[in-house]
């Protein structure tokens, strides 16, 4: 691609938490490498830049910078342990005014080289004011599942005909009474596309309208989405179109001036050796070069959920009845919510680590399953990996990845009940790992479903061709 952007230079806004800053500096750094002549600057808290460069350990093209945006936190003040969502609090409250210090500090740096658009994650709502203040271009990165902004979109209409499935009064996203089917297992039928999804997959935030916690900036923020989105420039998809139905896909292209896919960034198919700067500290790979194939069960639940103590316990306690060798990526902190006992029992069985190279691992032979909070990077990591799943979904868009993963692509089982039982968790570890008619059947889904991420992560894929857009769309 010829760029024309000898004087453009982007500004690039992370949300600084989960897997968000990760996925949006991927999509800068492709498109800093391909768009040289354009300077790209991302801007992001200084905590989780320095977590990007210890966990990517990439390069960054030349024409991409670092800056440090402030965190909101107030100088003295102590985040409250245990209380994650303090700290998303205290930096979108700041966060307008965090990010126009950055800009003015980039703008500085460069050479005075006028910011001529605003790439931002989505959450970062505010965007769309300030890129309409400053007269430049505004595109925002939508990270969770395209299901999931739908869900956003119809949020209204969603809680209202929740509400009047609950009995006509107020739903407090309980699962209210009325009607011969709890409203929580009614299906979504009136939302294109959605119609697949019960109440119950929906996040939290949405069923409980207005009535969910509005002193909460970050709850308020979920709500402006569907507002703003339909100003931007481009709205840009962590995902793959061919992926999503065409129900899905005509709906959401009718509500924006354009949707464009990019691809799941995570992803790099296939999956290459692991560089010798990304270090593989703990060891994961040559312990599972021991192993059977298709004989280990991976376990993560990402950057940003947990299950609570008695599930982990109960989970370990089916693992160890099981047998099954394990590979479990859990921080420090959840140790303490293990049987007593368990480390030192299954020291010959499993491996537990604070961080995995999770795409390494599950396109590793040895990996037979994976326990997952079905976050949508994971999901598509696994089904790259032709890794079938059991899915623990926890919040956000999660349950809605569950549902698609069993009912949709039956590549894999939520837990039995929704949470982890010693005796569910045996009997889905057996079944996906069995080689009985619905085991094989999971694998045979997810070798097709392989080919198809293959073949739209290739040079025939739209997420090709939406690069290109975006690219003339920033560099112009
Ligand atoms: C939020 O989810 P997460 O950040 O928890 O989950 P994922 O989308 O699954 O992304 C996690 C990434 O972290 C990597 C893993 C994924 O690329 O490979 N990782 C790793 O390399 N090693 C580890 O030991 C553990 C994880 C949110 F909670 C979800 O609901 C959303 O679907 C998601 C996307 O918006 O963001």
């Amino acid at each position: 691609i010829q760029s024309s952007g000898k004087n453009q230079h982007v500004a690039v806004f992370a949300f600084p938490f989960g897997c968000h800053p990760w996925i949006l500096l991927n999509l800068a750094s492709r498109l800093a490498s391909a768009a040289p002549d354009v300077s790209f600057s991302f801007l992001n808290t200084a905590k989780s830049n320095q977590k990007l460069s210890a966990t990517s350990g990439a390069h960054l093209p030349h024409n991409l910078k670092s800056y440090d945006v402030a965190d909101g936190v107030p100088e003295g003040h102590v985040l409250t342990p245990g209380n994650p969502l303090e700290e998303v609090e205290l930096f979108l409250e700041a966060a307008p005014e965090s990010f126009r210090k950055a800009m003015d500090m980039a703008v500085a740096e460069t050479g005075q080289q006028k910011i001529t658009c605003i790439l931002t994650d989505a959450f970062l709502v505010f965007g769309c004011d300030m890129a309409a203040d400053m007269h430049v271009k505004w595109v925002p990165l939508y990270v969770s599942a395209p299901h999931d902004l739908s869900a956003h979109i119809y949020s209204a209409l969603i809680y209202e005909t929740y509400a009047k499935a609950c009995g006509g009064g107020e739903a407090h996203g309980n699962g209210g009474a009325g009607g011969d089917l709890n409203p929580i297992d009614k299906t979504l039928d009136a939302i294109p596309g959605l119609s697949v999804m019960g109440f119950g997959d929906l996040p939290q935030e949405i069923l409980q309208g207005n009535h969910s916690n509005s002193s909460s900036i970050f709850a308020r923020t979920l709500r402006r989405i569907w507002e703003v989105l339909p100003r931007a420039n481009a709205v840009v998809m962590n995902s793959f179109q061919e992926l999503n139905s065409t129900i899905l896909t005509e709906d959401l292209k009718s509500k924006f001036q354009d949707i464009l896919y990019v691809g799941v960034l995570t992803l790099i198919v296939p999956t290459p050796p692991l560089p010798p700067s990304h270090s593989d500290a703990t060891g994961c790979l040559p312990w599972l070069d021991e192993q059977k194939p298709t004989s280990v069960a991976y376990i993560s639940f990402g950057t940003v959920a947990a299950v609570p103590p008695h599930e982990f316990a109960a989970l370990a306690e089916a693992l160890e009845a099981s047998c099954v060798p394990f590979l479990w990526s859990l921080k420090e902190n959840f140790k303490a919510f293990l049987p007593n006992g368990f480390l030192e029992r299954t020291r010959k069985q499993g491996k537990i680590v604070p961080w995995a190279p999770q795409a390494h691992v599950l396109s590793h032979k040895a990996v037979g399953v994976f326990v997952t909070h079905s976050g949508y990077n994971s999901v598509f990591e696994s089904i790259v990996g032709e890794v079938p799943m059991i899915c623990r979904p926890i919040l956000g868009d999660q349950m809605m990845n569950g549902r698609m993963v069993e009912d949709v692509w039956e590549i894999g089982v939520r837990v039995e009940g929704g949470v982890f039982t010693k005796k569910g968790m045996v009997k889905s570890l057996e079944l996906v790992l069995g080689h009985d008619q619905h085991g094989r059947r999971m694998r045979e889904k997810i070798r097709d479903l392989k080919e198809l991420v293959v073949k739209a992560a290739g040079p025939d894929g739209i997420a090709s061709k939406d690069f290109k857009t975006l690219l003339e769309l920033i560099s112009q």
